[in-house]
C-alpha cells in the first residue's frame, strides 16, 4: 500500500524541529503539510519567544548535513572553540573544548528557523500553513483540525500526524487521551532573562569572539554567546525569588556590582537597567514521557517529546537527532508506520530521557557548588585525564557535544570511567598509606625499636597532648 501512494504527513509545528523534519520527510518522497500557529517569521518584524541564539553541536550539524544545509548554517554561525570563564574579580580564563576541530557554533535561532522553512518549502511536496493552530486530531482516522487567526476551522486527513509543536505540545495532549502515556513535568526554581552586550562604538566585539562566555556563581549563572552583528546575547539564570527581590534600579546595580562587575561596562549601565526593568524572567521546564507514538498514525518529536533544561545546550541538537533516528528507522521498515513508530519510540525514549537527566543533573551540579574556581578545576582535571588517556578517558561533554554516541551510552560510559577513576584514586591512597607504614616499620627496625614500644610511645604522646 505504502509503495503505491506516497504517504501524506501533517507536521504540527514549524519551529526548528518541525521545519527540519519536513525536509527529511520530503526527501523520502512524502507529501508534507506543515502547520504553524504563529505567523510566518520570515515576514514578521519582531518574533517574541525564547533564546536569541543557540549552541549547535555535532548531533545537530549531522542532521543538517543530511538534508544538505550544513554549509549554509555554518556560514551564518560563529565557532566557539573554548569556554571563557569570568571570575568575580574580572579575571578571564579560557578552557578549550578539545582539539582544533572540536568546537560548537553559535547560531541565530530566527535565522536558522527561516532557513529551514525556506529549505522545506523548496520541495514541491511541502506546503506550510501559518497561523494554523491545532485544535484536535484523531489517531485512528488521521484527521487533524486547525483554527486560523481569523477563526476559520480547517480540516485535513493524513496517514501520519507528527507533533513537533514544542514543550506545551497539543499533539501530546491528544496522545494522552489516546494511549497510556507516562508523563513527568518539572519546573525548576530558576528562571532566565536575556540581556545584551552591544558592539563597541567602532563596531567590534567587546569580548573575545570565539568563546562561550560563562560567569559561574553557584546559585547564579550568566552565559554569553556571540552574534553575527558583533553583539553578545547574555542569558542570566537565577531563582525567580532573586529576580523578584531585585525591584529597583539600585537593587539591580548593587547585585551586578557584587556578582558580575566586569559585565556592567560591557552591557552599559543604562541599557542593562532598561532591558532588566522591561523584561520578565522566563521559566524552564523538563518534560519526560513515554511512549512517543500511538498506533500507526501519531508521533511526537523534539521538545514535544522531551523538553529539557538548557544546561547542556542539547535541546535543539537532540530534536535534530530525532529526525535522523526516524529517517533511519523508516528506511529499516520501508515506510511501514505500524512497525516504524513503535521501533522509534523504543530506541529514542532511553536516549531522550538520558539527555533530560544529564541536563537536570548538570543544573543541580552548577547551582550547588560551582563557582568559577571549581568549574575551572573540574574541567581542567577532565581535560588532563583526556590528554593522558585519550582512548579510555573521554569527558562526558565531549561524548555529548562532539560525538553521536547514544545519550544513554554516554551515561553508561561515564559511570564506567568514574568507577575506574575511583579505583585509581583508592589504589593511590592504598600505596601512600602502605608506603608510610612500611617506612615506619623500617625506621623501627633500624633504631631497634620494637613495634610494641612504638605503639606505647604513640599512646604516651597522645596522652601527653590531651588536655587535663
Ligand atoms: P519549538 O522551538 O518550541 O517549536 C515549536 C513550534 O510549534 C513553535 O513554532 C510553535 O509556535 C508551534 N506550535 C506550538 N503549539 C502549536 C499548535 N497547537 N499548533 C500549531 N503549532 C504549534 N538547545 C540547543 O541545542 N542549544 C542551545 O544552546 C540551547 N539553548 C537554550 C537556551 C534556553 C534559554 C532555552 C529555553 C532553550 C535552549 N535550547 C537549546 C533548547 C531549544 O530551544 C529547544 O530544544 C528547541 O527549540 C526545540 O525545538 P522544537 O521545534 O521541538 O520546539
Ligand atoms: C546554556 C544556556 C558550560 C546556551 C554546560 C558547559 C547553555 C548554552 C556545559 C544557553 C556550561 C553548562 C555545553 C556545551 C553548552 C560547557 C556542555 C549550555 C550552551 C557541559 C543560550 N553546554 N551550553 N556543558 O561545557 O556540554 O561549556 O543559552 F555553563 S554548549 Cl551549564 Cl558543549
Amino acid at each position: 500500500m505504502m509503495s503505491e501512494k506516497k504517504p501524506h504527513v501533517a507536521v504540527v509545528g514549524g519551529g526548528l524541529v518541525g521545519a527540519l523534519n519536513a525536509c527529511f520527510l520530503a526527501k523520502r518522497g512524502f507529501k508534507v503539510d506543515v502547520y504553524e500557529k504563529r505567523e510566518d517569521i520570515r515576514k514578521a518584524e519582531h518574533v517574541k519567544g525564547r533564546s536569541i541564539n543557540l549552541a549547535l553541536s555535532t548531533r545537530g550539524r549531522t542532521a543538517l548535513r543530511m538534508v544538505g544545509l550544513e554549509d549554509e548554517v555554518i556560514k551564518n554561525g560563529i565557532p566557539m572553540h573554548a569556554r571563557m570563564i569570568h571570575g568575580v574579580d574580572g579575571s578571564r580564563q579560557p578552557i578549550l573544548y578539545g582539539k582544533k576541530d572540536q568546537f560548537i557554533m553559535s547560531v541565530d535561532r530566527r535565522k536558522l528557523n527561516e532557513l529551514l522553512l525556506s529549505a522545506a518549502e523548496k520541495n514541491p511536496s511541502v506546503t506550510c500553513f501559518f497561523e494554523h493552530k491545532l485544535v484536535g486530531c484523531d489517531f485512528k482516522t488521521g484527521e487533524v483540525e486547525f483554527i486560523t487567526n481569523e477563526g476559520k476551522r480547517v480540516k485535513n486527513k493524513v496517514d501520519l500526524i507528527v507533533g513537533n509543536d514544542g514543550a506545551f505540545s497539543g499533539v501530546r495532549k491528544e496522545l494522552m487521551k489516546a494511549t497510556l502515556l507516562d508523563f513527568q513535568q518539572q519546573y525548576i526554581p530558576h528562571s532566565y532573562m536575556e540581556l545584551t552586550i552591544p558592539p563597541s562604538p567602532t563596531n567590534e566585539f567587546l569580548m573575545e569572539k570565539n568563546y562561550l562566555h560563562i560567569w559561574p556563581r553557584n546559585e547564579f549563572m550568566m552565559i554569553a554567546l556571540p552574534n553575527l552583528d558583533k553583539s553578545f546575547t547574555c542569558t542570566l539564570f537565577m531563582p525567580f525569588k532573586i529576580f523578584s527581590d531585585i525591584k529597583t534600579e539600585e537593587d539591580l546595580m548593587n547585585f551586578f556590582n557584587d556578582k558580575f562587575p566586569d559585565s556592567i561596562p560591557l552591557m552599559g549601565e543604562e541599557t542593562l537597567k532598561e532591558i532588566y526593568m522591561s523584561s520578565k524572567p522566563l521559566p524552564m521546564v523538563s518534560i519526560k514521557c513515554s511512549p512517543y507514538h500511538v498506533g500507526d498514525k501519531g508521533l511526537i518529536m523534539g521538545d514535544a517529546a522531551h523538553a529539557m533544561v538548557p544546561f547542556y545546550g542539547q535541546g535543539m541538537n537532540a530534536g535534530f537527532e530525532d529526525c535522523i533516528v526516524l529517517d533511519e528507522i523508516l528506511d529499516m521498515y520501508q515506510n511501514d508506520f505500524s512497525k516504524a513508530l513503535p521501533a522509534y519510540s523504543k530506541t529514542r525514549t532511553v536516549d531522550a530521557q538520558a539527555i533530560c537527566d544529564l541536563a537536570m543533573y548538570n543544573y543541580i551540579e552548577m547551582r550547588k557548588s560551582v563557582n568559577s574556581k571549581l568549574f575551572l578545576l573540574r574541567k581542567k582535571l577532565d581535560n588532563l585525564l583526556f590528554t593522558i588517556f585519550p582512548n579510555s578517558w573521554i569527558p562526558l561533554y565531549t561524548m555529548v557535544a562532539f560525538t553521536r554516541t547514544r545519550y544513554h551510552l554516554c551515561i553508561e560510559r561515564r559511570k564506567h570511567q568514574d568507577e575506574i577513576l575511583t579505583k585509581v584514586l583508592w589504589s593511590g591512597v592504598f600505596f601512600i598509606v602502605g608506603g608510610c607504614a612500611f617506612s615506619l616499620l623500617k625506621i623501627c627496625n633500624q633504631k631497634e625499636i620494637s613495634f610494641h614500644d612504638l605503639t606505647d610511645r604513640v599512646v604516651e604522646l597522645w596522652e601527653s597532648l590531651k588536655p587535663v
